[in-house]
Protein backbone atom coordinates (compact mmCIF):
# COMPACT_ATOMS: atom_id res chain seq x y z
CA UNK A 1 0.00 0.00 0.00
CA UNK A 2 0.78 3.52 -0.42
CA UNK A 3 2.39 5.11 2.68
CA UNK A 4 0.76 8.19 4.55
CA UNK A 5 3.75 10.65 2.81
CA UNK A 6 3.56 9.41 -0.56
CA UNK A 7 -0.77 9.27 -0.71
CA UNK A 8 -0.34 13.31 1.06
CA UNK A 9 2.14 14.13 -1.79
CA UNK A 10 -0.80 13.21 -4.47
CA UNK A 11 -3.35 14.72 -2.37
CA UNK A 12 -1.58 18.51 -1.95
CA UNK A 13 -1.92 19.72 -5.49
CA UNK A 14 -5.81 19.02 -5.99
CA UNK A 15 -5.78 20.67 -2.30
CA UNK A 16 -3.75 24.01 -3.67
CA UNK A 17 -6.22 24.37 -6.45
CA UNK A 18 -9.16 23.99 -4.27
CA UNK A 19 -7.72 26.44 -1.91
CA UNK A 20 -7.01 29.29 -4.54
CA UNK A 21 -10.62 28.56 -6.47
CA UNK A 22 -12.64 28.93 -3.16
CA UNK A 23 -10.39 31.91 -2.50
CA UNK A 24 -11.39 33.12 -5.88
CA UNK A 25 -14.90 32.90 -5.71
CA UNK A 26 -15.42 33.50 -2.24
CA UNK A 27 -12.48 35.82 -1.18
CA UNK A 28 -14.09 39.00 -0.44
CA UNK A 29 -17.11 38.00 0.80
CA UNK A 30 -18.15 38.64 4.37
CA UNK A 31 -18.46 36.74 7.16
CA UNK A 32 -21.10 39.28 8.79
CA UNK A 33 -20.18 42.45 11.27
CA UNK A 34 -17.37 41.74 13.97
CA UNK A 35 -18.74 43.31 17.53
CA UNK A 36 -16.91 45.24 20.24
CA UNK A 37 -17.50 42.43 22.84
CA UNK A 38 -16.05 39.79 20.55
CA UNK A 39 -12.32 41.90 20.84
CA UNK A 40 -13.31 41.99 24.89
CA UNK A 41 -14.41 38.36 24.99
CA UNK A 42 -11.79 35.91 23.93
CA UNK A 43 -12.59 35.91 20.58
CA UNK A 44 -15.55 33.92 21.00
CA UNK A 45 -16.76 32.45 17.50
CA UNK A 46 -15.17 35.20 15.86
CA UNK A 47 -14.76 33.53 12.24
CA UNK A 48 -10.67 33.50 12.23
CA UNK A 49 -8.77 30.33 10.78
CA UNK A 50 -9.53 27.15 8.45
CA UNK A 51 -8.97 24.15 9.34
CA UNK A 52 -10.05 20.69 7.41
CA UNK A 53 -9.23 18.27 10.04
CA UNK A 54 -12.36 18.81 12.13
CA UNK A 55 -15.28 20.88 12.81
CA UNK A 56 -16.89 21.29 16.18
CA UNK A 57 -20.99 21.75 16.11
CA UNK A 58 -21.87 23.38 19.36
CA UNK A 59 -24.85 20.69 19.69
CA UNK A 60 -23.92 18.06 17.89
CA UNK A 61 -20.03 17.73 18.96
CA UNK A 62 -16.69 17.16 17.17
CA UNK A 63 -16.66 14.92 13.60
CA UNK A 64 -13.12 14.17 12.14
CA UNK A 65 -13.12 14.76 8.67
CA UNK A 66 -17.42 14.27 8.58
CA UNK A 67 -17.46 11.77 10.74
CA UNK A 68 -18.69 11.38 14.36
CA UNK A 69 -17.21 9.89 17.12
CA UNK A 70 -19.35 6.35 16.69
CA UNK A 71 -18.57 6.50 12.96
CA UNK A 72 -15.52 6.55 13.92
CA UNK A 73 -15.42 3.79 16.01
CA UNK A 74 -17.23 1.63 13.54
CA UNK A 75 -14.88 2.82 10.41
CA UNK A 76 -11.46 2.77 11.92
CA UNK A 77 -9.05 -0.23 11.81
CA UNK A 78 -8.61 -1.92 15.35
CA UNK A 79 -5.75 -4.21 17.08
CA UNK A 80 -5.84 -7.65 16.71
CA UNK A 81 -8.78 -8.65 19.14
CA UNK A 82 -9.77 -5.15 20.09
CA UNK A 83 -13.09 -2.89 19.61
CA UNK A 84 -12.05 0.57 19.99
CA UNK A 85 -10.32 2.43 16.74
CA UNK A 86 -6.34 2.24 16.62
CA UNK A 87 -4.92 6.42 16.63
CA UNK A 88 -2.95 5.54 13.90
CA UNK A 89 -6.04 5.37 11.82
CA UNK A 90 -7.17 8.33 13.22
CA UNK A 91 -4.16 10.43 12.42
CA UNK A 92 -4.67 9.03 9.14
CA UNK A 93 -7.98 9.80 8.63
CA UNK A 94 -7.27 13.56 9.46
CA UNK A 95 -3.97 13.87 7.19
CA UNK A 96 -6.27 12.53 4.11
CA UNK A 97 -9.67 12.57 4.97
CA UNK A 98 -9.48 8.96 3.90
CA UNK A 99 -10.46 5.70 6.22
CA UNK A 100 -6.67 3.67 5.86
CA UNK A 101 -6.75 -0.33 5.33
CA UNK A 102 -5.51 -2.06 8.32
CA UNK A 103 -1.73 -2.36 6.72
CA UNK A 104 -1.70 1.07 6.00
CA UNK A 105 -2.16 1.27 9.99
CA UNK A 106 0.58 -1.54 10.61
CA UNK A 107 2.71 0.16 8.48
CA UNK A 108 2.29 3.56 10.66
CA UNK A 109 2.51 1.67 13.98
CA UNK A 110 5.89 0.30 12.66
CA UNK A 111 7.33 3.77 11.07
CA UNK A 112 6.33 5.27 14.77
CA UNK A 113 7.82 2.50 16.73
CA UNK A 114 11.15 3.04 14.44
CA UNK A 115 11.39 6.52 15.24
CA UNK A 116 10.22 6.49 18.87
CA UNK A 117 13.70 6.62 20.58
CA UNK A 118 14.80 10.24 22.42
CA UNK A 119 18.09 11.83 22.16
CA UNK A 120 20.22 10.90 25.05
CA UNK A 121 20.10 14.56 26.53
CA UNK A 122 16.72 14.54 26.13
CA UNK A 123 16.65 11.68 28.58
CA UNK A 124 19.17 13.38 31.14
CA UNK A 125 17.25 16.45 30.75
CA UNK A 126 13.77 14.95 32.37
CA UNK A 127 16.25 12.62 34.42
CA UNK A 128 17.60 15.97 36.10
CA UNK A 129 14.17 17.68 36.47
CA UNK A 130 12.59 17.86 40.14
CA UNK A 131 10.29 15.19 40.80
CA UNK A 132 8.32 18.43 41.74
CA UNK A 133 7.97 19.83 38.67
CA UNK A 134 4.66 19.23 36.89
CA UNK A 135 4.28 16.66 34.69
CA UNK A 136 3.37 19.29 31.91
CA UNK A 137 6.68 21.42 32.79
CA UNK A 138 8.48 18.48 32.17
CA UNK A 139 6.62 17.46 28.87
CA UNK A 140 6.64 20.90 27.38
CA UNK A 141 10.26 21.42 28.11
CA UNK A 142 11.26 17.73 26.79
CA UNK A 143 9.23 18.17 23.65
CA UNK A 144 10.83 21.74 22.97
CA UNK A 145 14.22 20.51 23.26
CA UNK A 146 13.61 17.78 20.50
CA UNK A 147 14.65 21.03 17.98
CA UNK A 148 17.96 20.25 18.29
CA UNK A 149 17.38 17.42 15.38
CA UNK A 150 14.16 19.14 13.68
CA UNK A 151 14.12 18.43 10.04
CA UNK A 152 12.45 21.64 9.01
CA UNK A 153 14.78 23.79 11.00
CA UNK A 154 17.78 22.32 9.37
CA UNK A 155 16.25 22.41 5.93
CA UNK A 156 15.13 26.10 6.13
CA UNK A 157 18.84 26.70 7.20
CA UNK A 158 19.67 25.39 4.04
CA UNK A 159 17.60 27.38 1.97
CA UNK A 160 14.80 24.42 1.44
CA UNK A 161 11.98 26.14 -1.00
CA UNK A 162 8.70 27.17 0.36
CA UNK A 163 6.82 24.66 -1.47
CA UNK A 164 8.30 22.40 0.09
CA UNK A 165 7.98 22.81 3.63
CA UNK A 166 5.89 20.46 3.97
CA UNK A 167 7.86 17.77 3.69
CA UNK A 168 10.70 18.32 6.39
CA UNK A 169 7.28 19.25 8.68
CA UNK A 170 5.80 16.08 7.84
CA UNK A 171 9.31 14.47 9.11
CA UNK A 172 9.44 16.55 12.69
CA UNK A 173 5.60 15.77 13.12
CA UNK A 174 6.08 11.96 12.46
CA UNK A 175 9.11 12.00 14.76
CA UNK A 176 7.03 14.61 17.35
CA UNK A 177 4.46 11.84 17.48
CA UNK A 178 6.69 8.99 17.51
CA UNK A 179 8.86 10.13 20.61
CA UNK A 180 6.19 11.44 22.79
CA UNK A 181 5.16 7.67 24.61
CA UNK A 182 9.07 7.71 25.26
CA UNK A 183 9.12 11.26 26.75
CA UNK A 184 5.53 10.69 28.45
CA UNK A 185 7.16 7.30 30.12
CA UNK A 186 9.65 8.96 31.67
CA UNK A 187 8.25 11.26 33.26
CA UNK A 188 6.13 9.13 34.50
CA UNK A 189 8.38 6.62 35.96
CA UNK A 190 10.78 9.61 36.79
CA UNK A 191 8.13 11.00 39.12
CA UNK A 192 5.76 8.17 40.63
CA UNK A 193 8.45 5.30 40.38
CA UNK A 194 8.49 1.97 38.59
CA UNK A 195 11.88 0.89 37.44
CA UNK A 196 13.45 1.13 34.20
CA UNK A 197 11.58 2.11 30.95
CA UNK A 198 10.97 -1.40 29.10
CA UNK A 199 12.42 -0.67 24.97
CA UNK A 200 9.82 -0.35 22.27
CA UNK A 201 7.97 -3.46 20.72
CA UNK A 202 7.85 -2.82 16.90
CA UNK A 203 5.19 -5.78 16.56
CA UNK A 204 2.88 -3.75 18.93
CA UNK A 205 0.34 -0.52 17.82
CA UNK A 206 1.27 2.90 19.79
CA UNK A 207 -1.13 2.74 22.47
CA UNK A 208 -0.29 -0.40 23.47
CA UNK A 209 3.46 0.77 23.71
CA UNK A 210 2.55 3.86 25.26
CA UNK A 211 0.62 1.70 28.11
CA UNK A 212 3.65 -0.22 28.16
CA UNK A 213 6.19 2.36 29.07
CA UNK A 214 3.47 3.62 31.86
CA UNK A 215 3.96 -0.13 33.25
CA UNK A 216 0.04 -1.02 31.96
CA UNK A 217 1.34 -3.32 29.11
CA UNK A 218 -0.21 -6.13 30.16
CA UNK A 219 -4.23 -5.17 30.83
CA UNK A 220 -5.76 -5.01 27.45
CA UNK A 221 -8.83 -3.11 29.24
CA UNK A 222 -6.23 -0.62 29.96
CA UNK A 223 -4.87 -0.94 26.23
CA UNK A 224 -8.29 -0.41 24.93
CA UNK A 225 -9.34 2.14 27.02
CA UNK A 226 -5.93 4.22 25.91
CA UNK A 227 -7.15 3.89 22.15
CA UNK A 228 -10.13 5.15 22.30
CA UNK A 229 -8.61 8.11 24.81
CA UNK A 230 -6.16 9.52 22.36
CA UNK A 231 -8.37 9.09 19.08
CA UNK A 232 -11.50 11.42 21.20
CA UNK A 233 -8.82 13.89 22.35
CA UNK A 234 -6.90 14.29 19.20
CA UNK A 235 -8.80 16.90 17.62
CA UNK A 236 -11.18 19.67 18.33
CA UNK A 237 -11.21 21.83 15.89
CA UNK A 238 -8.94 24.90 14.64
CA UNK A 239 -9.44 27.18 17.92
CA UNK A 240 -9.31 25.84 21.27
CA UNK A 241 -6.24 27.06 22.84
CA UNK A 242 -3.80 23.81 22.34
CA UNK A 243 -4.53 23.89 18.54
CA UNK A 244 -4.11 27.43 18.16
CA UNK A 245 -1.35 27.89 19.92
CA UNK A 246 0.42 25.46 17.64
CA UNK A 247 -0.58 26.67 14.46
CA UNK A 248 -0.06 30.02 15.40
CA UNK A 249 3.38 29.47 16.78
CA UNK A 250 4.64 27.43 13.66
CA UNK A 251 3.07 30.41 11.17
CA UNK A 252 6.03 32.30 11.96
CA UNK A 253 8.27 28.56 11.06
CA UNK A 254 8.77 27.48 13.97
CA UNK A 255 9.64 24.18 13.66
CA UNK A 256 6.93 21.29 14.66
CA UNK A 257 8.58 20.81 17.95
CA UNK A 258 8.62 24.45 18.69
CA UNK A 259 5.17 24.88 18.16
CA UNK A 260 3.90 21.87 19.72
CA UNK A 261 5.82 22.74 23.14
CA UNK A 262 4.02 26.10 23.24
CA UNK A 263 0.46 24.42 22.53
CA UNK A 264 1.68 22.00 25.45
CA UNK A 265 1.81 24.87 27.88
CA UNK A 266 -1.28 26.10 26.75
CA UNK A 267 -3.19 22.45 27.57
CA UNK A 268 -1.39 22.72 31.07
CA UNK A 269 -4.00 25.80 31.65
CA UNK A 270 -7.03 24.51 34.53
CA UNK A 271 -9.65 26.11 32.14
CA UNK A 272 -8.34 23.69 29.32
CA UNK A 273 -6.44 20.56 29.81
CA UNK A 274 -5.38 20.64 33.26
CA UNK A 275 -9.16 20.35 33.77
CA UNK A 276 -8.74 16.58 34.10
CA UNK A 277 -6.70 16.31 36.56
CA UNK A 278 -8.71 19.39 38.46
CA UNK A 279 -11.43 17.25 38.43
CA UNK A 280 -9.87 14.27 39.95
CA UNK A 281 -8.78 16.77 42.86
CA UNK A 282 -12.23 17.92 42.78
CA UNK A 283 -13.90 14.57 43.03
CA UNK A 284 -11.35 13.89 45.89
CA UNK A 285 -11.57 16.56 48.15
CA UNK A 286 -15.78 15.99 47.29
CA UNK A 287 -15.76 11.83 49.10
CA UNK A 288 -13.44 13.08 51.48
CA UNK A 289 -15.96 15.55 52.71
CA UNK A 290 -18.75 13.58 52.00
CA UNK A 291 -18.25 10.34 51.54
CA UNK A 292 -17.70 7.91 48.45
CA UNK A 293 -21.34 7.18 48.25
CA UNK A 294 -23.34 10.47 48.66
CA UNK A 295 -26.68 11.74 49.05
CA UNK A 296 -28.26 13.53 45.93
CA UNK A 297 -28.31 16.82 48.71
CA UNK A 298 -25.07 16.39 50.22
CA UNK A 299 -23.54 16.58 46.08
CA UNK A 300 -25.89 19.28 45.46
CA UNK A 301 -24.31 21.29 48.76
CA UNK A 302 -20.88 20.48 48.27
CA UNK A 303 -21.63 21.50 44.04
CA UNK A 304 -22.89 25.14 45.64
CA UNK A 305 -20.16 25.54 47.72
CA UNK A 306 -17.82 25.82 45.00
CA UNK A 307 -19.76 27.61 43.07
CA UNK A 308 -19.93 30.13 46.17
CA UNK A 309 -16.34 30.27 46.51
CA UNK A 310 -15.87 31.44 43.57
CA UNK A 311 -14.66 28.33 41.68
CA UNK A 312 -15.82 26.39 38.70
CA UNK A 313 -17.35 23.38 38.14
CA UNK A 314 -14.21 21.60 36.70
CA UNK A 315 -15.15 19.02 33.53
CA UNK A 316 -18.17 21.24 33.32
CA UNK A 317 -19.04 24.47 30.81
CA UNK A 318 -17.73 24.81 27.37
CA UNK A 319 -16.22 27.99 24.89
CA UNK A 320 -18.20 26.06 21.74
CA UNK A 321 -20.22 23.07 23.02
CA UNK A 322 -24.05 23.38 24.05
CA UNK A 323 -24.68 19.93 24.85
CA UNK A 324 -22.92 16.85 26.50
CA UNK A 325 -19.80 16.61 25.15
CA UNK A 326 -19.62 13.30 22.49
CA UNK A 327 -16.14 12.71 24.20
CA UNK A 328 -18.08 12.30 27.31
CA UNK A 329 -20.71 10.08 26.54
CA UNK A 330 -17.89 7.88 24.85
CA UNK A 331 -15.98 7.63 28.27
CA UNK A 332 -19.16 6.98 29.62
CA UNK A 333 -20.32 3.95 27.80
CA UNK A 334 -16.91 2.50 27.50
CA UNK A 335 -17.28 2.82 31.57
CA UNK A 336 -20.82 0.87 31.62
CA UNK A 337 -18.94 -2.30 29.37
CA UNK A 338 -16.09 -2.41 31.47
CA UNK A 339 -16.49 -0.66 35.00
CA UNK A 340 -20.16 -0.28 35.51
CA UNK A 341 -19.99 -0.64 39.36
CA UNK A 342 -16.94 1.10 39.79
CA UNK A 343 -17.68 3.66 43.03
CA UNK A 344 -16.06 6.80 41.62
CA UNK A 345 -18.11 6.01 38.23
CA UNK A 346 -21.23 6.07 40.07
CA UNK A 347 -20.17 9.42 41.24
CA UNK A 348 -19.76 10.90 38.32
CA UNK A 349 -23.23 9.81 36.54
CA UNK A 350 -24.40 10.84 39.89
CA UNK A 351 -22.73 14.52 39.69
CA UNK A 352 -23.82 14.07 35.81
CA UNK A 353 -27.40 14.01 37.18
CA UNK A 354 -27.10 17.14 39.44
CA UNK A 355 -24.55 19.55 38.48
CA UNK A 356 -26.49 21.15 34.87
CA UNK A 357 -29.57 21.89 36.88
CA UNK A 358 -27.45 23.91 39.63
CA UNK A 359 -25.39 25.67 36.63
CA UNK A 360 -28.27 26.50 35.12
CA UNK A 361 -30.01 27.92 37.94
CA UNK A 362 -26.55 29.73 38.74
CA UNK A 363 -27.59 31.74 35.71
CA UNK A 364 -23.96 32.38 34.30
CA UNK A 365 -22.71 29.54 32.30
CA UNK A 366 -23.62 29.64 28.64
CA UNK A 367 -23.22 25.24 28.52
CA UNK A 368 -24.39 23.47 31.78
CA UNK A 369 -23.19 20.13 30.05
CA UNK A 370 -20.25 17.80 30.56
CA UNK A 371 -17.35 18.39 28.55
CA UNK A 372 -14.16 15.22 28.24
CA UNK A 373 -12.31 16.03 31.17
CA UNK A 374 -15.14 15.19 33.32
CA UNK A 375 -14.88 11.61 32.65
CA UNK A 376 -11.09 10.77 31.55
CA UNK A 377 -9.55 10.91 34.95
CA UNK A 378 -12.29 8.07 36.62
CA UNK A 379 -11.09 5.56 33.67
CA UNK A 380 -7.37 6.05 34.34
CA UNK A 381 -7.68 5.88 38.02
CA UNK A 382 -10.03 2.38 37.59
CA UNK A 383 -6.91 1.05 36.26
CA UNK A 384 -4.55 1.88 38.89
CA UNK A 385 -3.42 5.45 37.26
CA UNK A 386 -4.50 7.38 39.87
CA UNK A 387 -2.11 10.08 40.14
CA UNK A 388 -4.15 13.08 38.55
CA UNK A 389 -0.90 15.20 37.97
CA UNK A 390 -0.20 13.13 35.24
CA UNK A 391 -3.45 13.06 33.47
CA UNK A 392 -2.47 16.29 31.46
CA UNK A 393 0.33 14.46 29.77
CA UNK A 394 -2.22 12.10 28.00
CA UNK A 395 -4.23 14.43 27.19
CA UNK A 396 -0.97 16.25 25.61
CA UNK A 397 0.02 13.28 23.81
CA UNK A 398 -3.09 13.14 21.89
CA UNK A 399 -3.79 16.55 21.41
CA UNK A 400 -0.35 15.94 19.02
CA UNK A 401 -1.88 14.03 16.63
CA UNK A 402 -4.48 16.86 15.43
CA UNK A 403 -1.67 19.92 15.90
CA UNK A 404 0.51 17.71 13.60
CA UNK A 405 -1.84 17.32 11.16
CA UNK A 406 -2.74 20.54 10.81
CA UNK A 407 1.02 21.70 10.54
CA UNK A 408 1.58 19.26 7.80
CA UNK A 409 -1.20 21.08 6.22
CA UNK A 410 -0.60 24.54 7.05
CA UNK A 411 3.03 24.41 5.28
CA UNK A 412 1.66 22.33 2.44
CA UNK A 413 -1.13 25.53 1.80
CA UNK A 414 1.74 28.16 2.28
CA UNK A 415 -0.76 29.50 5.19
CA UNK A 416 1.09 32.78 5.91
CA UNK A 417 2.61 34.71 9.43
CA UNK A 418 -0.53 35.24 11.88
CA UNK A 419 -0.91 38.83 12.71
CA UNK A 420 -4.60 39.72 14.03
CA UNK A 421 -5.02 42.97 14.80
CA UNK A 422 -5.38 44.65 18.35
CA UNK A 423 -7.26 47.41 19.31
CA UNK A 424 -6.90 50.04 22.18
CA UNK A 425 -10.02 50.96 24.75
CA UNK A 426 -9.36 54.76 23.44
CA UNK A 427 -9.36 53.84 19.60
CA UNK A 428 -12.65 51.60 20.37
CA UNK A 429 -14.15 54.81 22.12
CA UNK A 430 -12.92 57.08 19.39
CA UNK A 431 -14.24 55.24 16.51
CA UNK A 432 -17.73 54.40 18.12
CA UNK A 433 -18.40 58.16 20.00
CA UNK A 434 -20.72 58.75 17.36
CA UNK A 435 -22.69 55.25 16.45
N1 LIG B 1 -18.52 26.27 36.62
C1 LIG B 1 -18.76 27.51 37.08
N2 LIG B 1 -18.89 28.58 36.31
C2 LIG B 1 -18.77 28.41 34.98
C3 LIG B 1 -18.55 27.14 34.42
C4 LIG B 1 -18.39 26.03 35.30
N3 LIG B 1 -18.12 24.81 34.86
N4 LIG B 1 -18.48 27.27 33.06
C5 LIG B 1 -18.65 28.58 32.80
N5 LIG B 1 -18.84 29.26 33.95
C6 LIG B 1 -18.94 30.70 34.11
C7 LIG B 1 -17.70 31.36 33.56
O1 LIG B 1 -16.63 31.30 34.48
C8 LIG B 1 -18.20 32.76 33.26
O2 LIG B 1 -18.22 33.47 34.48
P1 LIG B 1 -17.93 35.06 34.52
O3 LIG B 1 -19.02 35.67 33.73
O4 LIG B 1 -17.98 35.37 35.98
O5 LIG B 1 -16.57 35.25 33.92
C9 LIG B 1 -19.63 32.50 32.80
O6 LIG B 1 -19.99 31.22 33.31
C10 LIG B 1 -19.78 32.48 31.30
O7 LIG B 1 -18.84 31.59 30.72
P2 LIG B 1 -19.17 30.77 29.39
O8 LIG B 1 -19.34 31.77 28.29
O9 LIG B 1 -20.24 29.80 29.64
O10 LIG B 1 -17.83 29.92 29.21
P3 LIG B 1 -16.47 30.33 28.47
O11 LIG B 1 -16.63 30.10 27.02
O12 LIG B 1 -15.98 31.67 28.91
O13 LIG B 1 -15.47 29.25 29.12
C11 LIG B 1 -14.81 27.13 29.91
C12 LIG B 1 -15.49 27.90 28.78
C13 LIG B 1 -14.61 25.70 29.45
C14 LIG B 1 -13.45 27.76 30.19
C15 LIG B 1 -15.70 27.18 31.19
O14 LIG B 1 -16.92 26.53 30.93
C16 LIG B 1 -15.03 26.57 32.40
O15 LIG B 1 -14.30 27.26 33.11
N6 LIG B 1 -15.28 25.24 32.69
C17 LIG B 1 -14.61 24.52 33.76
C18 LIG B 1 -13.19 24.15 33.33
C19 LIG B 1 -13.20 23.04 32.29
O16 LIG B 1 -13.85 22.03 32.43
N7 LIG B 1 -12.39 23.22 31.22
C20 LIG B 1 -12.19 22.18 30.18
C21 LIG B 1 -12.80 22.54 28.83
C22 LIG B 1 -12.47 21.63 27.68
F1 LIG B 1 -13.19 20.56 27.54
C23 LIG B 1 -10.99 21.43 27.46
O17 LIG B 1 -10.43 22.36 26.87
O18 LIG B 1 -10.39 20.42 27.88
Amino acid sequence: PVSLKERLAELIPAEIENVKATRAAHGKKSFGPVIVDQLYGGMRSLPALIWDGSVLDAEEGIRFRGKTIPDIQKALPKAPGGQEPLPEGLFWLLVTGEIPTQEQVIQLSKDWAARAAIPEFVEELLDRCPPTLHPMSQFSLAVTALNHDSAFAKAYQEGVSKKDYWGPVFEDSMDLIAKLPNIAGRIYRNVYGGGKLPAIDASKDYSWNLANLLGFGENPAFVELLRLYITIHSDHEGGNVSAHTGKLVASALSDPFLSYGAALNGLAGPLHGLANQEVLLWLRKMQAKIGEEPTDEAVKEYIWSTLKSGQVVPGYGHAVLRKTDPRYTAQREFALKHLPDDKMFKLVGQIYNLVPNILLEAGKAKNPWPNVDAHSGVLLTHYGLDQMQYYTVLFGVSRAFGVAAQLIWDRALGAPLERPKSYSTAAIQKIFKDK
